[in-house]
């Protein structure tokens, strides 16, 4: 079976709580459910932390499974994070990128992210559909 980690960063554990008019109206664990449901033969491990170093030992954790790709959210650790950086490039894992925002129309500190560094490919703005489409691009690919 197809292994897919679905990572998400910093305050993601809010989604559906608070600004629903950028981040939309489901919680994470409906996020998580819809991929389950829309990718029943995917075995998925997700994880969500606001802890930068909790990141890195899951990345690093990831490198020594068998995952055919990564889903990655790193929300505000995306703009920082070297140490994030050096974990995705590390593993070799393919990486996806996704941003629920458009991060290039929102503030300037936001354009750039550190992490799609070491990504094969970003998603910015479509939502939380984002996720949706960079798991298909993982198995089509
Ligand atoms: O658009 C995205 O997905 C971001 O990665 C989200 C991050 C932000 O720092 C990035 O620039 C873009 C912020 C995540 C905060 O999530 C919340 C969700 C609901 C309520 C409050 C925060």
């Amino acid at each position: 079976m197809t292994r897919i980690a679905v990572l998400n960063g910093p305050n993601l554990d809010r989604l559906g709580k608070r600004e629903p008019e950028i981040y939309g109206s489901a919680t994470l664990l409906d996020l998580e459910n819809t991929l389950r449901e829309r990718f029943p033969k995917v075995e998925f491990e997700f994880f969500q932390s606001n802890s930068e170093g909790a990141l890195v030992d899951k990345i690093s954790q990831l490198a020594d499974s068998n995952y055919s790709g990564i889903v990655f959210n790193p929300a505000a650790y995306s703009h920082t994070s070297i140490a994030l950086l050096d974990a995705l490039s590390g593993a070799g894992i393919p990486t996806v990128e996704v941003h629920i925002s458009n991060i290039h129309v929102r503030e300037e500190f936001r354009h750039h992210s550190y992490t799609a560094g070491a990504s094969l490919a970003v998603i910015t703005g479509m939502g939380q559909k984002g996720y949706e489409y960079a798991i298909d691009f993982l198995l089509n690919r």
